[in-house]
């Protein structure tokens, strides 16, 4: 109730340019000054600058640098993805939380979280997730498809990420099936994530981790040469929160392309234009194998097609870990 009746009160500092009065904020909102005093205070802590003139009233000066949904609906052009955000200062995962609440959540429901103390890689692999510098975020999903075609859902999110990038001028390319690299490191990492029965999905949740305006020492060294950041390589510091917006607008398209209509010819067709690999040696790691190939295409499916010395076998997502020959990817 206490939250509802903050944002109800910022909603209504954002839309007035001018002083607000003490007086009219009490009448509107039904309650006392002081009542409206604290919540004012509450504001102050979350890092809205507000001036108070006595006799004037309350005035919005500037917002902070947060990912809360009342930051980033402005940018938000969807219908139910990321409609309803759980934002936290700082969590353990932002997947592991979202796993948690799916059952009882609305589709399109987004946790992110300002940091991670144990953010998730795939296969128990650890994600960095240093404060307020990059995006971390979970998306519940409720598709009602059958668990083999689970993993598709990671390379509609690696499609709008690199869409939304381009959309803010920045190029990037798509590591088959969950990578996001800028000049051939790693500036993004996707880990999808079921709960299902046999034949069918119950729910999935998509985490998105983005390096957005980390600088180098924010990369542990030994990283370096491999994870990168988009601040690092365009050298100039990008709003998260219109990203964030961005990413959220651009998934829910290629998304309801797929849930709608079985349709997911736009993102695969963005896997390939941009693909990190396609053409390319690669290793293909299996637990302790790995084998050498040649990516040859991406099926209209989503699967890697690889050359093996002359048999070409498609590649699931989800099962492997793919590496260039040269350098990282
Ligand atoms: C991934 O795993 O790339 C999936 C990462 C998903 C992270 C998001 S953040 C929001 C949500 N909540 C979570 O808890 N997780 C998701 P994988 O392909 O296994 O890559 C992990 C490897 O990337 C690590 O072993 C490191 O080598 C490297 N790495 C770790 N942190 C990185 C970072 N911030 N930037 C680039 N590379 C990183």
């Amino acid at each position: 109730m206490g939250d509802n009746l903050k944002s109800k009160i910022l909603n209504l500092l954002k839309e007035n340019h001018e002083f607000i009065s003490g007086e009219k904020l009490s009448d509107e909102f039904n309650m006392t000054r002081a009542g409206i005093w604290k919540h004012m205070k509450a504001l102050k802590e979350d890092g809205y600058i507000i001036e108070s003139v006595s006799g004037k009233g309350y005035k919005l000066t500037s917002s902070p640098d947060i990912l809360t949904y009342e930051e980033i609906k402005k940018d938000l052009k969807t219908s139910k993805i990321g409609r309803n955000i759980y934002y936290y200062d700082s969590i353990d995962s932002t997947n592991k939380k979202a796993m948690d609440l799916a059952l009882t959540k609305k589709e399109g429901t987004v946790v992110v979280a300002e940091e991670q103390s144990q953010g998730k890689g795939r296969l128990g692999r650890e994600w960095i997730s240093p404060k307020s510098k990059g995006i971390y975020m979970s998306i519940i999903l409720k598709p009602d498809i059958e668990p083999m075609k689970a993993s598709k859902t990671t390379l509609i999110g690696a499609a709008a990420v690199n869409n939304a990038l381009l959309k803010i001028g920045i190029k990037s390319e798509i590591k088959w099936p969950n990578d996001i690299l800028i000049n051939g490191k790693k500036l993004c990492g996707i880990l999808t994530e079921m709960s299902g029965q046999l034949n069918m999905v119950d729910y999935l949740v998509m985490g998105i981790g983005i390096n957005v305006n980390l600088n180098k020492n924010d990369i542990p060294e030994e990283l370096k040469d491999k994870a990168t950041s988009i601040n690092i390589e365009e050298g100039k510091t990008i709003n998260r929160k219109s990203l964030m917006a961005n990413i959220l607008n651009e998934l829910e398209k290629l998304y309801l392309d797929f849930i709608d209509n079985d349709d997911l010819s736009n993102t695969i067709d963005i896997c390939r234009k941009n693909s990190a690999i396609l053409g390319k040696k690669i290793n293909v790691i299996r637990g302790k194998e790995t084998r050498r190939g040649l990516a040859l295409g991406i099926s209209d499916s989503g699967e890697l097609i690889v050359d093996f010395q002359g048999i070409r076998e498609n590649i699931y997502s989800g099962e492997v870990s793919i590496r260039g020959l040269e350098g990282y990817i």
